[in-house]
């Protein structure tokens, strides 16, 4: 969502919740009272709604200020760009966040080193079949055309996530050629996923 807002240029209040260790305020009673998954990113509309789901933001922000669009134009190409968006937010993301890793941790014999190795399977395992779908229809210097999209602003979060997990981005050479392309942006490198304290 930060990234959207960045290439777009909107600002918003921003309100920092915190989503790693005991007290993370993402877990907390104020924060479920607002969000009932407890999840980032959220955002509450000027009217005062709340609305959820990384996806669902991206494409409402781009309805709401559509320059520069994060779809592209091609019915086709709106549909890869989804699809490449939803694999990696759906299928990969949705099994490394802080709530699984506790989880899996709470289980007997599991410890951080088994958390790492399940967080480096379903990262290899998703973009191994993500740069395979990227290879077969990239032109340009993101995953569709040249100008990035909602695939760009999920993938490139994503590498950020892969390098810290000690995964060599240049075992996909299409995704670490458009992570680059992401980085040069500021909108993408002053928006990179913070780490664990
Ligand atoms: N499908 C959701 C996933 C949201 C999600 O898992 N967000 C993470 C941060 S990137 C989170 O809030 N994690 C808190 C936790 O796992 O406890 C989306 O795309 O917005």
């Amino acid at each position: 969502m930060r990234i959207a807002l960045a290439l777009k240029g909107l600002k918003v209040e921003e309100e920092r919740i915190t989503i790693f260790g005991d007290d993370a305020t993402s877990r907390g009673a104020e924060f479920r009272a607002l969000n009932p998954q407890g999840l980032v990113p959220a955002l509450l509309t000027e009217s005062g709604v709340l609305l959820t789901q990384s996806l669902a933001i991206v494409e409402y922000l781009d309805e709401i200020a559509p320059e520069p669009p994060l779809l592209p134009e091609a019915h086709e190409d709106r549909a890869f760009a989804r699809s490449v968006a939803l694999a990696i937010a759906a299928e990969i993301h949705a099994l490394l966040p802080p709530r699984i890793g506790n989880r899996l941790r709470s289980l007997p014999g599991i410890g951080a080193e088994e958390v790492a190795s399940w967080n480096r399977h379903w990262v290899t395992e998703g973009l191994n079949a993500v740069e395979t779908l990227i290879a077969r229809r990239r032109t340009g210097r993101f995953v569709v055309g040249d100008r990035p999209s909602i695939a760009d602003i999920v993938l490139f979060p994503q590498t950020v996530g892969a390098a810290r997990l000690g995964l060599d981005l240049t075992q996909w050479p299409n995704i670490a050629e458009i992570a680059g392309h992401c980085r040069a942006l500021p909108a993408f490198a002053e928006n990179a996923p913070v780490s664990p304290k």
